[in-house]
């Protein structure tokens, strides 16, 4: 049994017995997965009786609609862009197939398939081309039965069983009624593998260094240290909160950290490394000092290295100052900004990121501009994933940028960081991965372009 804590206070019923059996949490990720939208709930197996005239009465002409069955660890449903079908008629429907896992990593499989939906006296039934098909027979009590082909696809349990707790379905309003957005949101899975696998493979330019160090810098709560844990959760398959993170009016971050990035499966380090810093301010002295940037680039400051924003570092301060391998040196650096916040800097902290990019430019340093807090962040990508679609280069904020610090629109990345999530999203990885890997390649260009004399006596190991 779910305890009762757990039922979702949320959900608004047509009939107040009616109450859902999803947690909150598995409401608020189906809704996610559906775009943001919510959910009615219009039959409960256990209230509304088990033949196809109760399901027709309930959901027909609802428009869109979402089909769960809830098993012990699992939820199987089918969220359907149609209408829920009418009795004794057959009909295509745009449908997403879906598995939750219900375990704390909340698992998500989905499949966007053109469907073919049966309901009869007998059966609700669905069928499609890629041979996946499920059958609910009202003549048994709670069993829900898929053929082989879609317990694969939806990475179900092997031993797959087909009695379930509960099949309940939800009325889906406030959905973008838009086949490619569902699909976007269902293939996101697939981009993040494969942006994973490129920045798996990933070697830095000719091997120049072991690894490239990306320094983020920006004002006080742009999302700094939330971006690093954002990367490392993404890398790790969980959430992980490693660097401190927080809002208040000076820096949280005060010291200067160097964090690796594992990969979560084989826990092998990648070749490239975040810096963490401390937050700028408007203020002379406060928030980083600005005379300590040009050490920080020229890799002469340690890990743990405490930032005092009223004493500068001194070129003696550290023995390496002046001859810090390449490979101890920033290669890229990231402006990290709060979208919402692009358009209202102050004169004073334009100056500063003018004054920072000035010094990246004459170390011959590659930088990038890191939006956080994106809010529609499924609309950065296009449909392919492969570029930043028209309506966001377009945005005042990214032209603002792209004139303040001279950063071309391909270099200004988005993404919306971890903040309060309690499960990974397939999309908010998808731009995190692809935010870090735009960063190594500005890397790999300022590495490929830097003078022959910086690249000749160096061992690269
Ligand atoms: N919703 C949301 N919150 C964010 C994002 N980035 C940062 N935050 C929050 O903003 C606050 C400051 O973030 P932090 O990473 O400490 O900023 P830093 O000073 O630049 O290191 C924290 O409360 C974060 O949880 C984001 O992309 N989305
Ligand atoms: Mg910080």
């Amino acid at each position: 049994m779910i305890p009762v804590s757990f039922l979702s206070p949320l959900s608004s019923y047509r009939n107040m017995e009616v109450t859902t059996r999803l947690t909150w949490i598995e409401e608020k990720i189906l809704e996610r997965l559906l775009g943001n939208a919510s959910l009615t709930l219009l039959y409960q197996s256990s209230v509304h009786k088990h033949c196809s005239v109760e399901m027709t009465n309930k959901c027909s002409l609802q428009g869109s609609t979402m089909t769960v069955f809830l098993k012990e660890d699992v939820i199987v449903g089918v969220f359907m862009l149609e209408d829920f079908p009418s009795l004794d008629s057959e009909k295509p429907c745009t449908c997403t197939w879906f598995s939750l896992k219900r375990n704390n990593n909340y698992g998500i499989s989905a499949l966007f398939l053109n469907t073919r939906v049966t309901l009869d006296s007998t059966s609700l039934r669905m069928f499609s081309p890629k041979s996946l098909s499920l059958t609910l027979n009202f003549r048994e009590y709670s069993r829900l039965y898929l053929n082989d082909a879609t317990i694969k696809e939806l990475e179900l349990n092997p031993n797959y069983k087909p009695e379930y707790w509960a099949c309940e379905i939800f009325r889906v309003d406030g959905i973008k009624k838009n086949p490619g957005f569902i699909k976007k949101m269902v293939t996101a899975k697939e981009h993040r593998g494969k942006l994973l696998s490129a920045l798996k493979a990933y070697r830095p330019y000719e091997d120049l260094v072991s690894e490239v160090c990306i320094l983020l810098v920006g004002p006080v709560g742009s999302g700094k240290s939330s971006f690093i844990n954002s990367v490392k959760s993404a890398f790790q398959g969980h959430l992980t909160r490693q660097a401190i993170v927080g809002s208040d009016e000076s820096s949280i971050t005060k010291q200067y950290r160097v964090y690796s990035i594992k990969d979560g499966k084989s826990g092998e380090t990648l070749p490239f490394m975040l810096c963490d810093s401390m937050g700028l301010e408007e203020g002379e002295e406060a928030g980083l000092c600005m005379d300590d940037i040009p050490h920080i680039l020229k890799g002469c400051v340690p890990d743990r290295y405490q930032f005092n924003p009223c004493k500068p570092i001194k070129p003696k301060h550290f023995t390496s100052a002046a001859s810090a391998p390449l490979k101890g040196r920033i290669h890229c650096v990231a402006f990290v900004l709060d979208i919402r916040s692009v358009n209202t800097l102050s004169d004073k902290m334009v100056a500063k990121l003018k004054k920072i990019r000035k010094d990246v430019v004459d170390c011959g340093i590659g930088h990038v501009a890191l939006l956080t807090n994106v809010k529609d962040y499924d609309e950065v990508l296009d449909d392919n994933f492969a570029n930043m679609a028209e309506s966001v280069t377009s945005l005042s904020q990214v032209q603002n940028v792209q004139n303040m610090l001279n950063i071309p629109v391909a270099n200004i990345l988005m993404v919306s960081n971890y903040a309060s999530e309690r499960s990974l999203e397939p999309i908010k990885d998808v731009l995190i991965f692809a935010a870090l890997r735009q960063m190594l390649r500005a890397a790999d260009d300022a590495l490929a372009d830097l003078p022959l004399e910086d690249t000749g006596h160096l061992d690269p190991f």
